[in-house]
């Protein structure tokens, strides 16, 4: 094989052995690689119903053949595993040296398996491993860890780990590189810290053997000349996704006290020129000549990382109209390894719970809108468990309000926090977050660009299959595993994607068989969850119950919701499109269309299948 190594080593944490071995050729060639690739393996050799905080679930690492090597933004790592937020599949994206690590070491993944009894921190060297103890290290933050762990085994190492967070197995801990990247909204690391795998640090020493390095070459500098001379670029530079927040209160999609409102009066004191006066540093991903992690001192001083995201769900979404403040709970987060999203939808569902009394038993006087000092208190206490409250709202606000109410007010999607878009008046993305492979996160369809300039109001079947589209391109960047930003937002041919392919792999790729190679891991995702459920149906597949029942009161679109007849009107034209039943099942037909009969005994058992 060309462009992939075609090997993944298996570590088991219980016995501390690890083994290098191949995985069939066809995976390769099926799913590309990243998400694709850990799909697979979590469907083949994941345990139905394994606890995901228990040492049969499994984590997974994985690259594309395009990962860590030269080229439009390529450092990324896919990881992978039940979530133990939403007990589904879970995964997430991180900007690490880990990338070109892995393809050096020959691996296009590593799966963690059992458990330590004792904090570890496994280091891969090649394709030997061993593994250090990580009790000097647990406790410890993020920041503090990769520190330690540099000095031990050098700049250029690649190394992810967790924090506080993951350790004390909050539900939306995620796993940490370089301070400010982070990936695996949906707990992953969680699933790290129950496995008690404080870091993972890799070095290799091999060159990746491509199909043609030197046409490899050629076209990935044509990919990185492109980027640079889009028109978008220097702006992009700029502010990265920060210019988002100017945007969507233009088009009342900011998210604001808890998702209530689609408009923030402060807004202009979070927004990307007031992140541009702060910015003391600029950060990125390796291997990537967009570098937008924009860097400010918080209000204590300390550098944070700031995108969108974090600056909309701890910023206009808890009330919070300083940079600096939403800065230092920012900061908190990639330190005590926790996403920032999650961390914002279960504040700001606290907030509206404790306002109507269901956290009496929690906490003394309600929780504020815009009290920065108490919020970020608030935070700490989560990512350690350390009080009553901190312990309920690590269980997220979907795990909150099973047990003390106020689930009609979580604002997720599966038990995923919704990202940063309030959808009240933008039906096609409240689509894209519920039919999301992992719950409610913008990545696989960020439609709400589209949809706010094409028919916003409409539950088209049109509008179903732009999210779809989206959805299919999208989801090759995770199987790719390279950054979809170059593409998103300034522009970057996708025409160069299948040439890279092609010069890394030897395969000629179209781009409708990227297509058809997205929706055979959808569906092949969508099999994993309706056997960790047990069944399914398209309650699944609900946007939050806020945007039906609670209209916007405030901006040019007030009194605007979701219909909820004609929602369903638009799920079906969706699954119509997709080859699936009317309850989000894949259709026998569908699935033998995407070479996926191998799924059919299993499913069976769950679900009638049509
Ligand atoms: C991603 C999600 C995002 S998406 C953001 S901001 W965004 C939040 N960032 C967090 C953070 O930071 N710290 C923290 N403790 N938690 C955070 N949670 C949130 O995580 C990120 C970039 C961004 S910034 C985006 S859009 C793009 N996302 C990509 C993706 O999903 N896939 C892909 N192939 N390429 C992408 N490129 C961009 O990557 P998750 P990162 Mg990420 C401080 O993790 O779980 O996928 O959720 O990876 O290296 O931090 O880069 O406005
Ligand atoms: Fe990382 Fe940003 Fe570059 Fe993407 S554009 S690789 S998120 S620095």
């Amino acid at each position: 094989m060309k462009g992939w190594s075609g090997r993944l080593m298996w570590i088991d944490l219980t016995r501390r052995e690890a083994k290098v071995v191949n995985y069939p050729a066809e995976w390769a060639l099926m799913y590309v690689g990243g998400r694709g690739l850990a799909a697979r393996i979590l469907w083949e050799y994941l345990k139905p119903g394994a606890d995901p905080l228990g040492p049969d679930n499994l984590l997974v690492l994985a690259v594309g053949p395009l990962s860590g090597l030269p080229g439009p933004s390529t450092g990324k790592v896919q990881v992978a595993a039940k979530s133990p937020l939403t007990g589904g599949y879970g995964d997430g994206n991180v900007g690490t040296m880990l990338s070109n690590e892995m393809r050096k070491a020959g691996l296009d993944a590593i799966v963690f398996s059992g458990a330590s009894d004792k904090p570890v921190t496994a280091v891969i060297d090649g394709s030997k491993a061993f593994f250090e103890p990580a009790d000097d290290l647990w406790g410890l933050d993020t920041w503090t860890t990769e520190e330690k762990l540099r000095k031990r085994y050098g700049r250029f190492a690649g190394i992810v780990e967790i924090g506080p967070a993951g350790e004390n197995l909050v539900r939306f801990a995620t796993i940490i590189s370089q301070e400010g990247r982070s990936g695996g909204r949906p707990g992953i690391g969680a699933v790290m810290g129950s496995k008690r795998l404080k870091a993972v640090v890799i070095r290799g020493n091999e060159k990746t053997d491509l199909y043609d390095q030197k046409d490899y070459l050629v076209q990935a500098t044509k990919a990185l000349v492109e980027i640079k001379g889009r028109p978008g670029y220097p702006f992009w530079m700029r502010q990265g996704t920060m210019a988002t927040v100017d945007w969507a209160q233009e088009t009342s999609v900011l998210p604001t006290y808890n998702f209530s409102e689609g408009v923030f009066d402060g807004f202009k004191g979070i927004d990307g020129f007031t992140m541009e006066s702060m910015k003391v540093e600029q950060r990125g991903c390796p291997n990537c000549n967009m570098n937008c992690g924009n860097v400010v001192l918080d209000a204590m001083g300390v550098k944070s990382e700031l995108d969108y995201e974090n600056v909309a769900l701890l910023g206009s979404n808890l009330g919070i109209d300083h940079l600096a403040d939403v800065a230092m709970i920012n900061r908190l987060a990639d330190q005590m390894g926790m996403d920032t999203e999650s961390l914002g939808t279960t504040l700001s569902w606290a907030i509206e719970a404790s306002q109507v009394g269901l956290l009496k038993n929690y906490v003394d006087k309600s929780l504020e809108w815009g009290d920065t000092k108490g919020l970020f208190e608030v935070a700490g206490q989560i990512a350690k468990r350390s009080t009553g409250l901190g312990d309920l709202l690590a269980e997220s606000s979907s795990g909150a309000c099973r047990k003390v109410g106020g689930c009609e007010f979580s604002m997720d999607v599966k038990g995923l926090g919704v990202s940063a878009y309030d959808c009240h008046a933008a039906p096609g993305m409240a689509l894209a977050f519920a039919t999301s492979p992992i719950g409610a996160h913008h990545k696989d369809a960020w439609v709400i660009s589209w949809e706010v300039q094409h028919d916003r109001f409409a539950y088209s079947k049109e509008k179903a299959a732009k999210v779809i589209e989206l959805q299919r391109i999208r989801g090759m960047f995770e199987s790719f595993t390279t950054c979809r930003l170059p593409w998103v937002e300034v522009g970057l041919s996708l025409d160069h994607y299948p040439l890279l392919l092609y010069y890394s792999t030897g395969v000629e790729y179209t781009w409708d068989d990227l297509y058809a190679i997205a929706d055979r891991t959808y569906a092949l995702i969508r099999a994993i969850w309706i056997r960790e459920k047990g069944g399914w149906s398209r309650d699944y597949d609900m946007p939050p119950a806020k945007w039906f029942k609670r209209p916007l009161t405030k901006g040019p679109l007030a009194g605007a919701h979701l219909d909820y007849d004609k929602y369903n009107v638009l799920l079906d034209y969706y699954y119509e499109l997709r080859g699936w039943d009317r309850n989000g099942v894949p259709t026998k037909k569908t699935l033998h269309r995407l070479g996926l009969d191998f799924l059919i005994p299993e499913l069976d058992k769950y679900v009638t299948l049509s």
